[in-house]
């Protein structure tokens, strides 16, 4: 869209956003805000000003009819600093200020001063006095969180109000406000606003960003003439030997490897049994190891094979003493991948806490699984993005060998924006 840019200056932010509004109307939208200093000698005396940077779309441009979201936002958001990034906490706080005034038609006392808790301090409303509209409450209340997470985690990231509602459909696909906040804040931070306005050009950049955010293996890769080793770990019931029969049976039949399965899953009889009834049917020998001596031993049976895929005990995160003793094994395996298995439906803390709790076997990727049995997408990006970690793998169902796909960026951005499986 074209448009042009002028700078204003006034003695105060709300006199320069007057003019602008005088002069360029009610299309103008403020880029920036700067604070600059006039005249004076030798940096004394000057006179402070505040200079705005606005935008004003050109007649063809102008001429679009917003959206009923736009003109909603701009009947609501008519106050200086409404499309600015808020740069200070007082900028920040009238901003809210003003638009609690005007949802309740009643002035709102300024939050008292000193720390983040002023930021958060909202005054409480009575009920029975509220007269603004639920959804307009609802939607006024997420534009104040998204500010509040943009102004904690992201100083100085633009992100205009009106974009609310790309950050609470984010937030109700799981996305965790920190990474909502961060992708947005990339969005506008990368694209023209005014082109932004339009929501399938929104949801493309959000599309790029996400898959700028999602970091993959692309798969375990074989290495020619070496044994590789993987071991696979995480709590109970994620579907480790599931999701290893279903690499094992592709690497087997599909690649025509040499694969072996290794479990030192003897906690349980039934475990070792479970990945035995696997192994014969893809026709794979199995070793089974007790302790690092052992696994040292099994993996000397394996001498000349591609690939030996290790399952082992899963546990409580919080078992610190089995992730211990698993670490001692894993220590001895020596695996070239650690793949640390974790349930997609699983909450965003338990999962944060598994990945904390399981760091010390040094996972080099998470594998998600039971993405059939969940539309919250979002909460693996988040984790992905606090883990710090590349994802390989997703599994989408029981079925061995089909339902496991090895991820790609753009498969994690079409589950957040699309919230389909990746089966689809
Ligand atoms: N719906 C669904 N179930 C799965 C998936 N992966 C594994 N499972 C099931 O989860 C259960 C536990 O799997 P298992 O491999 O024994 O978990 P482990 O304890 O981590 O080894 C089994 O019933 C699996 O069939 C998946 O992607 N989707
Ligand atoms: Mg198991």
């Amino acid at each position: 869209m074209s448009q042009r840019f002028y700078k204003i200056r006034g003695d105060t932010l709300e006199a320069a956003y007057r003019t602008m509004r005088a002069k360029y109307g009610a299309d103008a939208v403020v880029m920036s805000t700067r604070q600059v200093a006039e005249g004076g000698i030798l940096g004394w005396f000057a006179r402070k000003h505040v200079e705005i940077t606005v935008s004003v779309p050109l007649p063809a441009a102008a001429a679009r009819t917003p959206s009923a979201a736009e003109r909603k936002y701009a009947e609501n958001s008519a106050l200086p600093g409404k499309t600015a990034t808020p740069r200070t906490r007082e900028e920040f706080e009238q901003i809210i200020r003003e638009a609690q005034r005007r949802m309740n038609s009643q002035p709102v006392p300024a939050p008292s001063a000193g720390g983040a808790s002023a930021v958060l301090a909202f005054p409480k409303r009575k009920p029975e006095t509220d007269a603004a509209p639920e959804e307009l409450r609802r939607e006024m209340q997420d534009i104040r969180e998204m500010l509040q997470v943009l102004y904690a985690e992201h100083p100085g990231a633009g992100l205009p109000p009106e974009f609310a509602p790309h950050y609470r459909t984010l937030l109700h696909r799981g996305v965790a406000r920190k990474t909502a906040a961060a992708l947005l804040g990339a969005v506008v931070k990368n694209a023209d606003p005014a082109m932004l306005r339009e929501p399938r050009i929104f949801t493309e950049r959000l599309h790029i960003e996400i898959r700028r955010m999602v970091k993959v293996t692309g798969g375990i890769a074989l290495h020619g003439g070496q044994c590789r080793l993987v071991a696979l770990c995480g709590p109970t019931g994620v579907g480790k030997t599931t999701n290893l029969a279903k690499l094992a049976a592709q690497f087997a039949v599909q690649e025509r490897a040499r694969v072996g399965l290794l479990t030192c899953d003897t906690y349980r009889v039934a475990a070792v049994e479970q990945l035995r009834v696997y192994a014969n049917i893809i026709g794979l020998p199995m070793q089974v190891a007790n302790d690092a001596g052992e696994v040292a031993e099994a993996l000397r049976a394996f001498r000349g094979f591609d690939l030996v895929l290790m399952d082992t005990p899963g546990g409580s995160q919080f078992n610190l003493e089995q992730i211990h003793e698993l670490k001692g094994v894993l220590g001895a395996a020596r695996p070239h991948e650690t793949i640390l298995v974790l349930s997609a439906p699983t909450q965003a803390d338990d999962l944060r806490s598994v990945v904390s709790n399981f760091k010390c076997l040094e996972p080099t990727s998470l594998l998600f699984t039971k993405l059939d049995e969940t539309r919250q997408y979002g909460t693996i990006l988040s984790i992905l993005a606090e883990a710090g970690l590349p994802l390989s793998y997703m599994s989408v169902g029981q079925n061995v060998p089909d339902d496991i796909a090895v991820a790609t960026p753009g498969m994690m951005a079409n589950l957040v924006l699309e919230g389909k499986d990746s089966r689809g």
